[in-house]
């Protein structure tokens, strides 16, 4: 199809700062190792693999601002905005980027990079957040200090935030087109937050109540109308803990292969779908490559597998 034309551009973000423990570093080896771009390949696309973004040292980020409230702030500026600067390159480069992580305070850089693409070209951008956290936290409301559950918040042009960005170009998400969809896990202030922002959250009682695929459409549908260009924003947690158990922080009741597989296999019907994160992904806490492999599967029905194309797989 004509969708296959554009390129595929592969950046890993070996970052591991955002979170509280240690190796989600590993997780965009653990995706190459699971053959996430050779499955792409397989079916059509041509993939760029542009390796791993560098970091840069960013010692002035508001440690005044921030002073005890969040941990590495620095750290993790210092990651995010190179990464903004890369993301946009690659996608004003005519790549569809696909970001590797590394930890969810990743997409405070890729979201960045590609919303100021899309601002260039004058398409309106939608986030979708398939999580089972919010991840709308700002220093002064976040119980844990951590980064990777503040990266909504910073999209959506939180000012407690701006400091990880002082200096480099942004661009703002409007948080009416986001939709954070699989939660189960949100903190009260988190949660007060996005209801005055109108963020759309879909969590998984009404997962349950009316199914994936009716509150998906919904959603495809208003970015359909306006035009839009959807970023996928892939956290690990998203998927139930007995599928992925591969990350930092499991939550039960999550999403099952099944419910994954379709929300991938209506984004990829969608036609949609400008850029994607996978996060959250620790190795060291997977069971022989499981979670890994899993993601890698999700990634290959977003970007058009089914079920007649399957190979047959050995994975166990
Ligand atoms: N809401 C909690 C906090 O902000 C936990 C956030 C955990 N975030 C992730 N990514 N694992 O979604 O501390
Ligand atoms: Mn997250
Ligand atoms: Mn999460
Ligand atoms: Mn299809």
């Amino acid at each position: 199809t004509d969708r296959k034309a554009t390129p595929i551009g592969i950046l890993g973000v070996p970052l591991e700062a955002g979170t509280g423990r240690r190796g989600a570093s590993m997780g965009p080896q653990a995706l190459r190792v699971a053959e996430l771009p050779e499955r792409l390949e397989a079916l059509g696309w041509r993939v760029t693999d542009f390796g791993d973004v560098a970091p840069i040292a960013a010692g002035d980020v508001g440690r005044l601002e921030f002073e005890g409230k969040t941990y590495l702030p620095e750290t993790v500026a210092g990651w995010v905005r190179p990464l903004a600067r890369k993301a946009h390159e690659v996608a004003a480069s005519g790549h569809l980027p696909i970001f590797l992580g590394g930890d969810h305070s990743l997409s405070m850089g890729s979201v960045m990079g590609v919303a100021r693409h899309w601002r260039e070209k004058g398409r309106p951008l939608f986030v979708l957040w398939l999580d089972a956290h919010a991840d709308f936290n700002t220093p002064s409301i976040s119980p844990s200090g951590n980064m990777h559950g503040m990266s909504l918040a910073l999209l959506a042009g939180e000012k407690e935030l701006a400091p990880v960005f002082a200096g480099e170009p942004t661009v703002a998400v409007d948080p009416a087109r986001m939709c954070i969809f699989g939660a189960r896990s949100i903190d009260p202030g988190e949660r007060e937050l996005l209801k005055a922002r109108g963020v759309t959250v879909i969590d998984m009682r009404q997962i349950d109540e009316h199914g994936v695929s009716v509150l998906m459409r919904r959603f495809l549908e208003r970015v359909q109308a306006e035009d839009g260009v959807l970023h996928v924003s892939l956290d690990v947690d998203f998927l139930d803990p007995s599928i992925a158990p591969g990350v930092g922080t499991t939550v039960p009741g999550g999403a099952t292969y099944r419910e994954a597989h379709l929300v991938m296999e209506m984004l990829e019907d969608s036609g949609l779908v400008g850029s994607l994160d996978v996060v959250e992904l620790n190795p060291f806490l997977d069971e022989r490559g499981r979670s890994a492999t899993v993601l890698a599967e999700l990634v290959a029905s977003l970007f058009g597998q089914e079920v007649m194309d399957r190979p047959t797989q050995a994975f166990s």
